[in-house]
């Protein structure tokens, strides 16, 4: 495989979005009230905004004699208003938390954060003015930003108001990841994953249709890959382009899926022969992960393979599963690249394939499945989980009518491990209608993401547990991010799946 990295990248390059600017502001709270030490307000901008924020800021009563220090916190949600980031002790950085401690020597002033930050809520507390003056914020206002061109977009026929306002806050999750990059969450890690980009890919073809940016990413992440032509898990853009050295079995699968699906989007059959090697690598690349048995080497490194952030899943037969999943992918998109008729496939390829897709199938059915139970297992201790359930029918390891039976026998089995993001409730959803559950899935999408809305969610959560409002994989929900790309999917749902109440 010739190394084209180089020209993927400038080809990425090509296809860099445009950024669109909005200057808004709070919807009130300004001019304030002359501020003294310990008093704080509360800006409200009346929806989830990305973008640099200015303050106005005067004084009033006697000269200014001393510095005014003030705290500027940036939250997303109204709960991030009331957690104190002194009680911090997670184990990611710190320094994602929104927030500045700041000296102001000169009033009046503009004040301009560098920083680029995703809010609706801008908290100011003043930690000391003087005796002899008070502070004033003036006005305040934020240059905000996307790359989604909102014009693009065409309301969807036929929605109940549920549906409307979660077709809404899906949209908005996704708009405000939509940057240089597909980024998975403006608050954080601001960075492009693969598999978020897979799903955000989806909800875009549904709605905003910039199908450049879906190719961008594409290239970074083929541009990005290793010596040994594994993709990343994940990207950096500045201050150079750079792939992370993070790698998670499923997220390097899961270039075939979104290659394939951004050729079934776009029929752009060029980028299909500039990718195809790409993809196919990663299946041989995953391939090494498998015993003699044909089943999947079990791992305990954290994020070996990704599936929930659910940290007591095992994630054995989810791997597995992607891995079925993901060649059966790659078979359609080898068909594509033959009857094209390119030589970078020959039908051989397409047999051997096809041979190793019944060989884990088969191995998974044998090793991975608890006839007893009637479910998928994983793991030395036999765990029984929505994850890799859900993945297991997604892949076909099983035909529609036990797959059927199985997702019944999951929600019934309480000591099955639950998942807690949106990602991989993405996932359950999907396979419920995979197998013909469609009132099912319909009711697990209005009821979790409408939860999320019942808890005034302007943009979809990286997390959400309905019965943990704390839940965070990270030691503390302070550095949750609560607009996340791959919560954006409901409108992916709703509009291209059909997954609507009229169409039950
Ligand atoms: C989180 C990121 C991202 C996800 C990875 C696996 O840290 O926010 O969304 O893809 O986990």
């Amino acid at each position: 495989m010739k190394d084209r990295r180089l020209e993927f990248i400038q080809t990425a390059e090509k296809y860099k979005p445009e950024i669109k600017m909005e200057r808004v502001a709070p919807v009130s709270g300004v001019p304030t009230e002359a501020l003294k030490d310990n008093d704080s307000v509360v800006f409200d901008f009346g929806n989830h905004y990305v973008g640099y924020v200015r303050l106005h800021l005067t004084s009033v009563g006697s000269h200014q004699d001393a510095p005014a220090f003030i705290k500027i916190k940036f939250c997303e949600a109204e709960r991030e208003l009331h957690e104190d980031s002194a009680n911090y002790q997670g184990w990611i950085s710190k320094g994602w938390i929104q927030e500045e401690w700041i000296h102001v020597d000169v009033l009046p002033t503009v004040l301009e954060l560098p920083r680029r930050y995703a809010f609706r809520y801008v908290k100011v507390e003043v930690l000391a003015v003087s005796g002899k003056y008070s502070l004033v914020i003036d006005h305040v206002e934020a240059d905000t930003i996307t790359s989604a061109d909102e014009s693009r977009l065409v309301a969807c026929a036929g929605l109940t108001d549920a549906e409307k306002r979660i077709d809404e806050v899906a949209i908005r999750t996704l708009r405000n990841c939509m940057l240089d990059v597909f980024e998975d969450g403006p608050k954080r890690d601001r960075r492009l994953w693969i598999g978020d980009l897979r799903l955000q890919a989806l909800a875009n073809y549904a709605t905003f249709q910039q199908n450049d940016l879906v190719k961008r990413c594409l290239y970074l992440f083929a541009g990005t890959a290793d010596d040994n032509g594994r993709v990343r898990s994940c990207l950096f853009t500045e201050p150079v382009i750079e792939g992370d050295d993070t790698y998670m079995f499923d997220y390097s699968l899961f270039f075939i899926d979104t290659l394939l699906n951004y050729y079934k989007t776009t029929k752009d059959m060029d980028t299909v022969l500039d990718l195809y090697e790409t993809a196919a690598r990663q299946l041989e690349i995953a391939k090494e992960s498998f015993d003699e048995n044909h089943v999947m080497r079990d791992s305990d490194v954290l994020g070996w393979c990704f599936l929930d952030w659910n940290l007591g899943l095992n994630k054995q037969t989810g791997a597995q599963a992607v891995y079925v999943y993901s060649e059966k992918a790659l078979i359609e998109l080898a068909n594509i690249v033959r009857e094209h008729g390119s030589n970078l496939v020959i039908a051989q390829d397409i047999e051997a394939m096809k041979k190793d897709v019944v060989l884990k199938t088969e191995a998974a059915r044998t090793h991975l499945y608890d006839e007893e139970k009637g479910l998928f297992i994983s793991g030395e201790n036999k765990q029984v989980s929505y994850a890799v359930n859900a993945w297991a029918v997604l892949a076909g390891i099983w035909d529609a009518g036990k797959n059927k039976e199985i997702l019944q026998r999951l929600m019934k089995e309480d000591t099955a491990e639950k998942m807690v993001t949106p990602y991989m409730y993405h996932h359950f959803v999907e396979a419920l209608m995979a197998c013909g559950e469609r009132k099912k899935a319909y009711e697990v999408m209005i009821g979790y993401w409408g939860s999320m809305v019942e808890n005034g969610a302007d943009t979809f959560y990286e997390l959400h547990n309905p019965e943990n409002p704390f839940e965070s994989p990270y030691g503390s929900s302070i550095v949750n991010s609560y607009c996340h790309a791959w919560s954006c999917t409901p409108t992916y749902l709703m509009r291209k799946c059909g997954l609507t109440k009229e169409n039950l």
